[in-house]
């Protein structure tokens, strides 16, 4: 290696001591040197072939998995150049392969994949090889060079006459430097498709030698049935809409279609890169649509003249390919995947607002699909926003403002305190003046209550009876639900004795799961236990709480006694509630475990059914059951 007449000079050295330096630190040049690192060599050489596709000059890839753990990507781009470079004496394919960083000293690309953390080159994949072979048709001749470890014994040659323009490369990752040498299919296989489809009129083939399994993708419709490929399993409000724009040296392409769903799936990629963090192409491309939005639903008069379409509700439903392609991509952000450019955001705007506002324009039918469905994602978003804020500034204030369905007990101690929820305006009323008002506070519900499991959260928080439940606990909800602001200890819930009763129940506790579920976690919930019958012989006066306990008290008074069979709270007059059901020397209060809820949880889904039938039959066979599982 150090002597003139072996050929090596001391530039040769360096170069050595660089793909040696790659072998020492694997991890820093490819990341890491498990599955995520070996996976990355293909995709590196597959890159190179697809700057040939960018530059316009490759229309095949051709990429297997061969068994003896090696793997060839073939391309019919213009062929690694194989003149002899005047400094060096060695030809071009010599040095872009064996020498770290060589890649943009002699070529002159149209758009560089490169640029990305890992855009290391042809000679870091040599570097970790135990070998590696190329083959370059280019001008009617073939050329050959081979490297074991990196190192080449004979150089590029010339080794006979070809009609073929293309480069083979071929390569087996070394087993000493990689943890797993295996490759996947499917790993790769994603990329792959995505190449595709970034790259209309490309055809990549990808085949197996180990399962003689192979698969290719060729999209002429290139983002477009990237988007539908996206959106197949989705309810599509329109078909794509697809511009491609070229302004200078910068090429915008993309394709969108609005779907019914709440999310958005917006991908954007730069030189084919996908550029996960974002950047100005995608802030270009989101102020353009917003904008156009906005101006269509205010000429349209499609919203109040105060309202205004925000960026996210736009997304909402939207699936979205951006690919932009420009000559020097400036890469930002934790994993180098944000595009920096600040002339791009103009750009991407201008381009994409003008194609929207015209696709809106001749499109009205679609238009009118896309906008109302913004419309009402933003509705519900505002819906939702007024809901929290109101509650959560009900609770700032908290003692101020309770709701004025509330009748709150004295004692200010949230231990000593007890909250009733009643089921009905009339039980409510002898609630209140049954009490102990010194800690017992009574709040009536009126009717069913909204099955929280069902509606979406802004419908829920604008529900009058969930709203003062939520207030008169006064500890927020969900997220916000502070348990050190509650102003009760003790959550009665006291309903009918009947299958209605049995439903309010249920549907409370779903509330009490879903929304405030450290009140059910420190066991503060209760189930008032009514009784069912009161017997009178005489004087004596007993009240019964269920059938079991009836037969024995009929003995015990023997015959003639006169029974009265509670249908309802409503039956009872306020010292009678007092007596039966909320003095603490003689109610039964049963707990609510959160086992309790989460078994009842399997019955809510029965319960809380759309299908009116079944609910009703459900309840009517097994409201007793429902009631003990409460209990
Ligand atoms: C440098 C310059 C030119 C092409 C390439 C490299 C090239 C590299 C790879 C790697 C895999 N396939 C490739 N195909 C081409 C352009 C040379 C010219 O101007 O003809």
């Amino acid at each position: 290696m150090t002597d003139g007449a072996s050929g090596y000079t001391a530039k040769d050295i360096q170069i050595l001591e660089g793909l040696e330096g790659v072998r020492k630190r694997p991890a820093m040049y490819i990341g890491d040197i498990g599955k995520r690192g070996l996976h990355h060599l293909v995709n590196e050489i597959v890159d190179n072939s697809i700057d040939e596709k960018l530059a316009g000059f490759c229309n095949n890839i051709d990429i297997t998995l061969l068994s003896d753990g090696s793997v060839s990507v073939k391309d019919d781009g213009r062929g690694i150049p194989t003149d002899i470079h005047p400094k060096t004496g060695k030809s071009a394919l010599e040095t872009v392969s064996a020498t770290l960083h060589a890649g943009g000293k002699f070529e002159k690309k149209a758009y560089k994949v490169s640029g990305g953390l890992h855009g290391v080159g042809m000679s870091v994949v040599n570097a970790l090889s135990e070998w590696m072979e190329i083959e370059v048709h280019r001008d009617g001749k073939i050329h050959q060079i081979r490297f074991d470890h990196g190192k080449s014994a004979d150089g590029a040659k010339s080794t006979g006459d070809t009609t073929y323009r293309g480069t083979i490369i071929r390569f087996k990752p070394d087993g000493k430097i990689f943890q797993t040498t295996e490759f996947d299919f499917e790993y790769l296989k994603e990329r792959l498709m995505e190449l595709a489809f970034l790259n209309k009129g490309l055809r990549i083939k990808f085949a197996d030698g180990r399962t003689q399994h192979s698969e290719e993708f060729y999209y002429e419709g290139g983002l477009v049935q990237f988007v539908e490929f996206l959106n197949k399993a989705r309810t599509k409000l329109h078909a794509p809409f697809y511009v491609s724009k070229k302004v200078d040296g910068t090429e915008l392409e993309f394709a969108i279609q609005y779907t019914d769903s709440y999310n958005d799936m917006v991908y954007t990629f730069v030189n084919d890169i996908k550029t996960i963090e974002g950047g100005t192409h995608l802030i270009g491309f989101k102020t353009a649509l917003t904008r156009v939005i906005n101006d269509y639903v205010r000429s349209k008069k499609l919203l109040k003249e105060d309202k205004k379409i925000a960026g996210d509700d736009a997304l909402e439903g939207l699936t979205c390919v951006i690919s932009l392609k420009i000559a020097e991509p400036q890469f930002e952000g934790q994993t180098k995947t944000k595009l920096g450019n600040s002339e791009i955001k103009g750009i991407v705007d201008s381009i994409a607002y003008d194609a929207l506002k015209t696709y809106m324009e001749e499109n009205p039918e679609n238009a009118k699909k896309i906008t109302a469905k913004i419309v009402q994602s933003m509705e519900a978003r505002e819906a939702a926003q007024k809901a929290k804020d109101l509650i959560r500034r009900k609770n700032i204030f908290e003692t101020s403002i309770l709701p004025g369905k509330l009748a709150d007990c004295e004692e200010e101690d949230p231990a000593k305190s007890e909250l009733y929820l009643v089921e009905g305006d009339s039980a409510g009323g002898s609630t209140k003046s049954g009490r102990d008002r010194r800690f017992q506070a009574v709040l009536p519900l009126r009717g069913k209550i909204l099955n929280v499991e069902k509606a979406p959260i802004h419908k829920t928080l604008t529900s009058e009876q969930i709203k003062n439940i939520i207030l008169a606990i006064g500890a927020g909800f969900k997220d916000e639900f502070d348990l050190k602001r509650i102003r009760y200890h003790k959550i009665v819930i006291m309903c009918d004795a009947d299958v209605d009763g049995a439903h309010i129940r249920t549907l409370l506790l779903t509330l009490f799961y879903r929304y405030l579920k450290p009140v059910v976690e420190k066991g503060y919930i209760y189930i008032a236990q009514p009784p069912l019958y009161k017997i009178k012989k005489g004087k004596t006066e007993r009240y019964v709480y269920n059938d079991a306990q009836l037969q024995l008290v009929l003995k015990e008074l023997g015959d003639s006694c006169e029974i009265q069979r509670y249908k309802g709270l409503g039956e009872m007059n306020p010292s009678q509630l007092w007596e039966t059901t909320m003095n603490p020397e003689n109610r039964t209060l049963k707990k609510v475990t959160i086992e309790d809820v989460m078994k009842a949880d399997e019955l809510f889904s029965i319960l809380m059914s759309e299908e009116v039938e079944p609910r009703r039959e459900f309840i009517e066979l097994y409201a007793k059951e429902v009631k003990n599982l409460d209990i």
